[in-house]
């Protein structure tokens, strides 16, 4: 190959050899140890963007590592490929979202390939097929047999633009998370899985994901929301008795007020104004406004017998608790704001600890909810809240007025869509035999693709040619269910599929469930925080049914989790034309209206804040390798990454400088030993010891544990760098030099060039997980015929790592005195004794006191005078 480096031909090049040799080819079944590598599968929504290139990157450095490392690694891709873009789209352009979805599964998977991932794609699969989402409809049957999946009527966000139900989290400020039209509710018979069958297990499990990063699994514990509390009973004046659920029962003396859900049992007897009613109803649960209404009642508190008016509140839900509370304005912040808004007392019944009554602000601003000292408590009265939160409740329950409960947030999962895009729910309804299941040798229920979408949104799924079937259990004339299941679905168990070759599988097969024992549990899992809670709980919970109906041993899917940040970019805001291109906002200047730009702002790259960067023009500039090595070392993969052009072309150098390097010095170190020529056919002692050789040692090692700790790419590829720094000066130092002639024939030829050797060698194998193509163009150039995947990693010796000298500094009162060489690795107190023998040293402390030496890592010494 030429002397100039040109990524396209390289990357090409090797792509279509990879390609060729079915390099990436999962080893299946073997007996090796396993590693199961998995990126989160993306929407085919047409483009990969940048948020990509990271994801991938990182997964694919974590494979290729991994399998160097004599790993068997699963390394798969597929897509996420229902969904309502596609439906969409579809109804823009007039065509299908099948043919939509798959024209961009085509594209999207060149655009993977050029980044030159290391994915095996015999195991490929869409949730949009029909081989894929039968499997969703056969787990939902036997989880109909089992009581889990569950139908019931219930209110449900609904976005009547894009006319769907919307999960609680696609609710953003009370609009649609897609086209903002404000959210209402609306009740609709709705089918469930009943996830709240497994909270405590999903709770337990949260304790063994210790290779999650902590605050996802606080997430999933907040998520679940478990809170011990107390239900107690106030007696109405209407003779009923109200239950309320409270974690606050130390409370109780300050309660001013009490508050149904407006769908609360009770809710309609009690208020006569219906128009009222109805106006809480449909403000319930938002979270921005706090309404209600006076019901007209009183209820008794057991604890003083006092009499509060009852209301009904938007912002109490019946899902949760009993649908009621007792409200402490003076404790709760949602109570404070309501009470204020009605002119309802406050009455403070906990202080700050250590505070007396005088030390506290009067009135409120706001709630106090920290825990502190009961006061106005009568015989409670200076307790703690802890204690008396069960002192209150022992006695409340020994009067039969209540009990202590445990209770939880998480709600059983809605998975009706009224969409076409998506899983036929294989039910059907028979006027005699009432609600039944598709025959399991009938699935799958295949969507229709002879279909009309409109964009008034009602689904085509409603037209006779679908719903009229016959009933599987009677024969006689009966309907079918027209939602479909929520995407959500297809993605918690696509990591089993993987585990089976693409094609139609027989799940339940004993040679399937063999495959999925072998490579399940995931063990690296990566993917964006913005799916922590809901798919990964999902997932968790589907893999827990899954196991239960006996596919998989495991419990838990991800065995460790990585969530990489976001990619972001510089931004460019007019104050009257809003966003603006960077070319839109030369010298400051909005070039639309002249006004001065707002320059600088971070934010997630988006097109819609005309940020981003697009991938394919990046690769073609300057090559995937760049692509891929700027992703990885421009922050750790946990963080955000900003982009930055001169970090694109300092990876880009870098690439140049080792490509140089090689094409140089390949021929004349070609004749000494190697190495790596066959897998360790010289031994690593054979190789003279030199300043060089150490930081080769000390390059292995801190590319490896780099690696291994946390993926710490950045300062694996910065440590990388050094080297080839290195390398280049020893390459300096020892040639001819008028021209850079090489070799100088002055020097002993193996003694120098052996070291060159390997270190041109060990970089090159090191760079492998990171920019693969050029690594193996060099690879192969320097002589090698074995693809770089099936070379072994490279260890490291310590001893020959370790430096022999170091450079000591020895500071006074934290001031720099005096440096000096001293032997690597002496104890302590030796390089106390040397700081302390130095002129400079001696001189400066002669007759004081000295009251404190300090050695810190053996590399400075701070004397305390
Ligand atoms: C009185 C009280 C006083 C409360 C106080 C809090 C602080 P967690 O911890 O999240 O479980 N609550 C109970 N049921 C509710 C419902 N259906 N809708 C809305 N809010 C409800 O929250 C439990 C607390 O949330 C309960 O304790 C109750 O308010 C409220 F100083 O009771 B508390
Ligand atoms: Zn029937």
């Amino acid at each position: 190959m030429d002397r100039q480096y040109e990524p396209t031909k390289v990357e090409l090049k090797w792509q279509k050899r990879w390609a060729d040799n079915d390099t990436f080819k999962t080893a299946d079944p073997s007996d090796k140890k396993k590693f199961y590598c998995l990126e989160m599968f993306p929407y085919p929504s047409g483009n990969i963007h940048m948020g990509h290139v990271r994801n991938y990157a990182i997964g694919d450095v974590i494979a290729r590592y991994k399998r160097m490392r004599g790993f068997d690694v699963l390394h798969p891709m597929g897509w996420d490929a229902f969904g309502m873009p596609a439906e969409n789209a579809a109804i823009k352009s007039g065509s299908h979202p099948a043919k939509w979805t798959y024209q961009n599964i085509d594209h999207m998977k060149v655009q993977l390939n050029r980044l030159g991932l290391s994915y095996d794609w015999d195991r490929e699969c869409a949730t949009c097929s029909p081989e894929y989402y039968r499997w969703n409809q056969w787990f939902f049957i036997k989880m109909y047999e089992r009581g889990i999946a569950y139908r019931k009527s219930s209110f449900v966000n609904w976005c009547s633009s894009c006319v769907t139900v919307l999960a609680n989290e696609q609710v953003i400020d009370g609009g649609c998370w897609r086209c903002d039209t404000q959210v209402v509710q609306k009740e609709l018979d709705q089918w469930f899985f009943k996830i709240t069958d497994y909270t405590e297990a999903l709770l337990e499990g949260c304790d063994t994901l210790s290779g999650w990063p902590d605050h996802v699994v606080a997430m999933q514990k907040n998520w679940i929301g478990k809170s011990d509390g107390l239900e107690c009973d106030f007696l109405l004046d209407t003779g009923d008795t109200l239950r309320i659920f409270t974690t606050r029962a130390d409370t109780l003396f300050g309660v001013t007020y009490m508050a149904l859900a407006p769908t609360h049992p009770l809710a309609d007897k009690l208020v006569e104004d219906k128009a009222a009613l109805q106006s809480v109803k449909e403000l319930y649960g938002d979270a921005e406004r706090k309404v209600g209404h006076f019901t007209g009642h009183y209820a008794t508190n057991p604890v003083n017998n006092e009499k509060v008016p009852v209301y009904v509140a938007n912002f109490v839900l019946m899902e949760y608790g009993t649908g009621a509370i007792m409200s402490v304005p003076a404790h709760d912040q949602r109570d404070f704001e309501f009470a204020k808004e009605y002119g309802l007392p406050i009455r403070r019944v906990i202080l700050p600890f250590g505070t007396d009554e005088k030390g506290v602000p009067d009135p409120m601003t706001e709630a106090m909810e920290e825990y502190g000292v009961m006061t106005d408590s009568d015989k409670y009265t200076g307790l703690p809240c802890a204690e008396g939160q069960i002192e209150v409740a022992k006695d409340i329950e020994a009067r039969g007025l209540g009990k202590r409960v445990i209770n939880y947030k998480l709600r059983d999962w809605g998975i009706s869509r009224q969409r076409y895009w998506g899983t036929p729910i294989p039910m059907v309804y028979c006027d005699s035999c009432g609600v039944v299941p598709v025959k399991e040798e009938d699935l799958p229920v295949l969507l229709p693709e002879d279909i009309k979408l409109t964009s008034t949104g009602d689904s085509p799924l409603k037209d006779a040619s679908f719903t009229d079937t016959t009933c599987p259990k009677c024969g006689g004339k009966a309907r079918r269910e027209t939602d479909t299941m929520d995407t959500f679905v297809d993605s918690s168990w696509y990591f089993l599929r993987y585990c089976i070759e693409k094609g139609e599988i027989d799940l339940t097969s004993e040679e399937s469930k063999a495959r999925i024992a072998r490579w399940m549990p995931v063990d690296q899992y990566i993917g964006g925080v913005e799916h922590a809670v809901l798919h990964l709980l999902y997932s968790r919970f589907f893999t827990r049914v899954l196991r239960d109906l006996g596919l998989t041993e495991a419990s838990e899917p991800f065995t460790n989790l990585l969530t990489q940040g976001m990619v972001t970019k510089e931004t460019y805001k007019c104050p009257t034309d809003g966003w603006l291109l960077p070319e839109e906002a030369d010298d400051g200047k909005c070039s639309k209206c002249g006004s001065p730009v707002d320059i600088g702002r971070i934010e997630k790259m988006s097109k819609s804040k005309k940020n981003v960067i697009d991938p394919g023009k990046l690769i073609n500039r300057y090559g995937a390798d760049t692509a891929r090595l700027f992703s990885l070392f421009a922050a750790p993969p946990e963080r955000d990454l900003e982009w930055s052009d001169s970090g694109v072309e300092g990876a880009y150098k870098f690439l140049n400088k080792l490509w140089n390097i090689v094409m140089e010095c390949k021929s004349f170190t070609a004749t000494v030993p190697s190495n790596y020529l066959s897998n360790n056919f010289v031994s690593i002692d054979m190789i003279p010891e030199n300043s060089l050789t150490r930081k080769v040692h000390q390059t292995i090692k801190k590319v490896t544990k780099d690696i291994e700790k946390d993926f710490h790419f950045n300062t694996a590829i910065a440590a990388m760098m050094e080297l080839a720094n290195e390398l280049s000066s020893y390459r300096n130092e020892f040639a001819h030099k008028p021209g850079l002639e090489l070799p100088d024939p002055k020097y002993d030829f193996k003694l120098i060039w052996t070291p060159a050797r390997f270190a041109l060698e060990t970089i090159v194998i090191l760079l492998a997980p990171f920019s693969p193509h050029i690594a193996e163009e060099l690879w192969e150039n320097l002589g090698h015929k074995q693809s770089l995947l099936d070379v072994k990693w490279p260890e490291w010796d310590e001893s020959k790592a370790a430096e022999d000298e170091v450079e000591l500094v020895v500071q006074i009162n934290g001031k720099v005195r005096d440096k000096t060489l001293i032997p690597a690795g002496l104890p302590d107190d030796e390089i106390k004794q040397k700081a302390l023998a130095l002129d400079k040293i001696v001189a400066a402390t002669e007759g004081k006191d000295i009251r404190k030496t300090f050695v810190i890592k053996g590399r400075l010494v701070n004397i305390v005078l």
